[in-house]
């Protein structure tokens, strides 16, 4: 790691580090080990001694070493970072790190997905978790976002329901990390505020090429208030530098397979190899007084603001650019909170928002063993605290003096309290009236405008998916009476898609399917991202006796690109070109499949065996099945030929070094060649 990459942060973790490497063994006691292989016995036949020390203490931390998993986002991967803003924010907050552009804040971003258990598969369909805890001079400040806008429920109080839904059934513990079966989609037809986050959990945004190609968002409203006390509503996003990409489901199913791990080996090689994942911070913002403006209501969590009407500004940016170097230390023992706030960030009353602000610290407590979690090394702050907070399992702090209450003489009543000059944070005092009711605003009602705005800005291909998917999940569902309520609920949305999906399920349309709303919001298609050659994979098919100065020259294009490419033959070690060049096996077609690819090249070889080119023919339609750009030449120009893929959008076959390597990075930037005349 670079210098300029160290942080206060990573400087405070320093003091924490240990390497092992080089040393001798010893107890945690300290004492020096002389043997590690054998428990002390009587006699080298018989039992263990409980005299023995040594083996009685490795045998208990072991024993100890696990710890709850989370009871949702389980399975994650974080990376350290840092974020700057671009020009002071003072207009909407006084929150120190969004008014000084020249202040660089120490991040740690965890990523997840939802429903699977820590161990499960990274690319199934779900919704991902995107949370970043900046470390700021004014304390922690935890953004705890998804990557989809909005939310499943308008309520904290239903969120034990739904998780209970969407988990694997308790009967039988299945199906693991998928929400294709009976409980979820009964939950949604019986709740039907979901109908929203339902399209978005069954659109391309559900299965995310990399945690790198994903948007980021708070979903809540919250409130930014400035140095004279004013307030903004205000909802945050993050926009990935690399744009918003996803992958087929086909493909999705059997990377599931191939590599688990998918994801975050994703973000630990870019990080690795310098290709600093970057997210710029994105604000809307409404002043207090248009609350009331729109049609719907901004404390509604299954609700998007437009971007259309109120659009996006971008304010900073952050850059992830250090691995951890112990995932439990770390990526495990991280407590977020979306109540770790710092002065300028409140909340808004949005319903189930206040129900997280209860439920992240109770959660911690059950899995970080009690009230002492903030003083793991990751989740300490990186300025001073003080407090009257003592004892407690695992207490590491040694607090000085006799005096730990408030208020006090003996200490001159500190610590004290700070005035808000002094950076004490202070509620925003809005005013608040009402009845104590149990019931839901009538402003909250609409559950299925927002729905059809979703699917009206969707593009052809995005439409066919979300329909394709919907008919996969409700296909796994056993009830025909929960098919059958989905069906009429997803008819409030669309009639094509209700139509779609009822006749791949076999179940019936209701007579009045369809929507008003036309509407749309171009901004929530991914048809309308950022497209890019810049990190992308390409998967070299290739043989001994290949045309080394042509094939060089090729590559050299692709890397200036900024594409990663991979050598893949049927067997490791070195290939040798025609003039002598060299080129290192990475995979063979038995160590990779692909899926793993985002581009294959095509070249082949002299005299291949059949067994070569059966191999290199299975990789080269799968990857022409999910839409992936496919460039060839030399023999592999031929094996397109004659699998008649080489007339098809994304395929590129040339024979000119320099004109064919422009247009595969153009088919490679743009991710996935839609119009290929393949039915899935
Ligand atoms: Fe949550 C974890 C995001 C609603 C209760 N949530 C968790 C994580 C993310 C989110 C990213 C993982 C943090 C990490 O990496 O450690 N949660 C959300 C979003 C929500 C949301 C964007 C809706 C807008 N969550 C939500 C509700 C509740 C919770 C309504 C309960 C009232 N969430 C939890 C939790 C978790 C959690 C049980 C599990 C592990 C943890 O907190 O630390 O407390």
């Amino acid at each position: 790691m670079s210098d300029q990459n160290k942080g206060k942060k990573d400087e405070q973790l320093e003091q924490f580090r240990a390497d092992d490497q080089g040393k001798k063994l010893t107890t945690n006691q300290g004492l020096k080990v002389s043997e590690d292989e054998f428990s002390l016995k009587a006699g080298d036949r018989g039992p263990t001694l409980l005299e023995d020390f040594h083996f009685r203490e490795k045998m208990t931390h072991f024993d100890h070493e696990r710890i709850p998993e989370r009871i949702v986002h389980a399975r994650g991967f974080a990376a350290h970072g840092e974020f700057q803003v671009y020009e002071s924010l003072e207009e909407y907050t006084k929150a120190d790190f969004l008014t000084d552009p020249s202040k660089k804040t120490p991040v740690f971003v965890r990523f997840s997905t939802v429903a699977g258990s820590k161990g499960s598969s990274e690319t199934v369909r779900d919704a991902r978790g995107f949370a970043t805890k900046f470390y700021t001079d004014e304390g922690n400040y935890d953004l705890v976002g998804n990557n989809i806008p909005v939310f499943f429920i308008q309520d904290a109080i239903k969120f034990p329901d739904l998780v209970h839904a969407l988990k694997p059934e308790p009967h039988n513990e299945m199906p693991q990390a998928a929400s294709a079966h009976d409980t979820f989609w009964d939950f949604v037809a019986n709740n039907q505020e979901s109908a929203h986050m339902v399209m978005w959990a069954m659109s391309d945004r559900a299965i995310p090429r990399s945690f790198r190609m994903m948007e980021g968002f708070g979903v809540h409203t919250f409130r930014l208030v400035n140095k004279e006390g004013k307030s903004h509503f205000v909802k945050f996003h993050w926009k990935p530098k690399l744009g918003t990409h996803s992958v087929v489901w086909d493909e999705a199913q059997k990377l599931s397979g191939k590599d688990a791990d998918f994801h975050r080996g994703d973000l630990w090689e870019s990080i690795e190899n310098g290709e600093y994942p970057e997210y710029e911070l994105g604000i809307q913002v409404i002043p207090e007084e248009d609350e009331h403006k729109f049609d719907f209501d901004i404390l509604d969590p299954t609700k998007l603001w437009p971007e259309e009407d109120i659009p996006v500004k971008l304010v900073g940016k952050m850059t992830l650019n250090r691995n951890v170097d112990n995932v439990f230390a770390e990526t495990e023992q991280v407590a977020f909170h979306p109540g770790h706030v710092v002065p300028g960030i409140d909340f808004s009353n949005d319903p189930l928002l206040q129900g997280r602000l209860f439920s992240y610290t109770d959660t911690q407590l059950i899995r970080l063993g009690g009230p002492n979690f903030h003083e793991l090394p990751i989740n300490r702050p990186v300025c001073p605290f003080h407090n009257n907070q003592r004892d407690g399992y695992g207490r590491q702090t040694i607090n000085r003096g006799q005096v730990s209450y408030h208020k006090n003489s003996l200490a001159s009543n500190t610590p004290e309290p700070a005035s808000v000059e002094e950076g004490g944070y202070e509620h925003y005092q809005e005013k608040v009236e009402g009845h104590k009711v149990r019931a839901r605003s009538e402003s909250f009602k609409d559950h299925f405008s927002q729905a059809t705005l979703f699917w009206n800005s969707m593009s052809e291909p995005e439409k066919d998916h979300i329909k394709a998917a919907f008919s996969f999940e409700l296909g796994k569902v056993g009830s025909q009476s929960v098919k059958q309520q989905v069906v009429d609920m997803f008819a409030n949305v669309s009639e094509d898609l209700a139509t779609t999906v009822a006749d791949a399920i076999g179940a019936e349309v209701p007579a009045n399917a369809g929507s008003s709303v036309t509407k749309s919001s171009p901004a929530l298609s991914q048809e309308n991202t950022v497209f890019s050659a810049e990190t992308r994979t390409v998967g070299l098919i290739i043989a001994d006796n290949f045309n080394g100065s042509e094939v060089a020259k090729v590559l050299d294009s692709l890397r200036n690109a900024g594409t990663i490419v991979e050598v893949i033959s049927d067997k490791q070690g070195k290939l040798k070109g025609d003039d002598g060049s060299e080129l290192n096996v990475d995979h063979t077609f038995l160590t990779s499949e692909s899926v793993l690819f985002d581009a294959l090249y095509v070249v082949g070889g002299e005299d291949v065996s059949k067994s070569f080119k059966h191999d290199a023919k299975y990789f080269v339609q799968e990857a022409f099945q999910h839409f992936k750009p496919i460039g060839a030449t030399h023999q592999g120009v031929n094996w397109l030929k004659d699998n008649n893929l080489d007339q098809s959008p994304g395929v590129v076959a040339g024979s000119d070094p320099d004109s064919f390597a422009n247009e595969f990075v153009e088919a490679i930037s743009q991710h996935r060649h839609w119009t290929r005349d393949i039915i899935i």
